[in-house]
């Protein structure tokens, strides 16, 4: 996926809770793991509060992403109608070697939202990355797919980082300043509103430069304006696996916040809202219900909503003028022949 999924951290709250140092063990070298501390859970209770006794309620996305969240998200991956999965790695592999032609080899490849490291580690042989940083929102969550991957790929220093990098990328000193490309697939960015995606990309852009490092670059995808109906059925699919993702949401804040969410009563709306060019996904009140939690209680109308996603969609040109915004120069871009997403490469200096 992924949306750096937990809790808001920043550059105040970061911590190093764990190092594990990598370790040569019979030649066999070891990935290196640090979990950067999060938001406080009491933090995380007052935002959803707040996001339920709102005029319009509203949950973070992050909150999508418990453990079943992110199986039924491998799951959408898969369906027929959500195509930017397959259209992504289809560009990626047909563009692999243009990338590393503009990228070379050697660099710090940093791995927004990692998952299970999948779509960077089919770039290795291409790019050749001095180092590896995988970072998600728990290094429990990398730590299996790292280790296999440093098995099979001894020559990579690889170091794995569990933090939520959705409100600061201050990275810990493990990782190499020369030459680094941060990488975030997936179209995630889309998650964000555009003057979020701004702060998001200029922070990353001050990462790539910092220490006076040369080299440094992004590549990012991007879901782009395409016909409606596409967008409509790739957010509210025929399986109802989408559906069942956003549900899941309220079973997560039942037990987040002992809350007594009936989802039988609510239902999952997904739609592309053109004037603001997002897919907007909803939870419905089906008929009018009172909700109780620890802390408070909310009475909901028949057709009331929270909403609980948005996922902007933009245009090759307002894409590109939003990298040039963030300091970054030299686009690069691919798309698939309908021209429904683009990956794009940007060179930071
Ligand atoms: C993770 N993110 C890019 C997905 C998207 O398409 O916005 C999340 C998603 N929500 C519903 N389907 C997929």
């Amino acid at each position: 996926m992924q949306y750096a999924r937990g809790g808001a951290t920043d550059r105040e709250h970061l911590v190093h809770d764990a190092v594990s140092a990598s370790r040569e063990n019979e030649g066999q070298r070891l990935a290196q793991f640090v979990q950067l501390s999060g938001q406080h859970e009491a933090q995380a209770l007052d935002e959803l509060n707040a996001g339920l006794m709102a005029d319009q309620a509203c949950i973070s996305p992050k909150y999508l992403y418990d453990a079943l969240g992110s199986k039924l998200f491998e799951a959408i991956c898969e369906l027929p109608e959500y195509y930017p999965t397959r259209t992504e790695a289809l560009i990626l592999e047909q563009h692999a070697s243009d990338i590393s032609r503009l990228v070379g080899t050697g660099c710090t490849l940093i791995d927004l939202g990692a998952g299970n490291c999948a779509k960077a580690a089919r770039l290795f042989s291409f790019l050749q990355p001095a180092q590896y940083v995988p970072v998600d929102i728990s290094v429990d969550f990398l730590r299996e797919a790292v280790e296999r991957l440093q098995h099979q790929f001894p020559q990579i220093a690889m170091t794995g980082i569990g933090m939520d990098f959705s409100n600061g990328l201050a990275l810990p000193p493990l990782v190499h300043h020369h030459h680094r490309l941060f990488f975030y697939p997936g179209s995630s960015i889309g998650n964000f509103a555009p003057e979020q995606a701004l702060v998001f990309l200029q922070r990353i852009h001050t990462a790539c430069v910092q220490e006076e490092a040369a080299n440094g670059g992004i590549l990012i995808s991007v879901d782009l304006v395409k016909d409606t109906a596409a967008l409509d059925a790739a957010y509210d699919d025929a399986l109802g696996v989408t559906a069942s993702f956003n549900l899941n949401l309220l079973q997560h804040l039942n037990r987040l916040l002992a809350a007594d969410f009936d989802l039988r009563l609510w239902r999952h709306r997904g739609f592309f809202n053109a004037e603001q060019s997002r897919i907007e996904m909803h939870l419905e009140a089906c008929v009018s219900q009172t909700v109780r939690w620890s802390g408070g209680e909310r009475h909901f109308a028949a057709g009331e909503r929270i909403h609980t996603e948005s996922s902007y969609k933009y245009t090759r040109q307002g894409f590109t003028r939003l990298l040039a915004q963030a300091g970054f120069k030299d686009m690069t871009v691919w798309t698939d022949p309908q021209q429904w997403f683009m990956v794009c490469h940007a060179h930071a200096g």
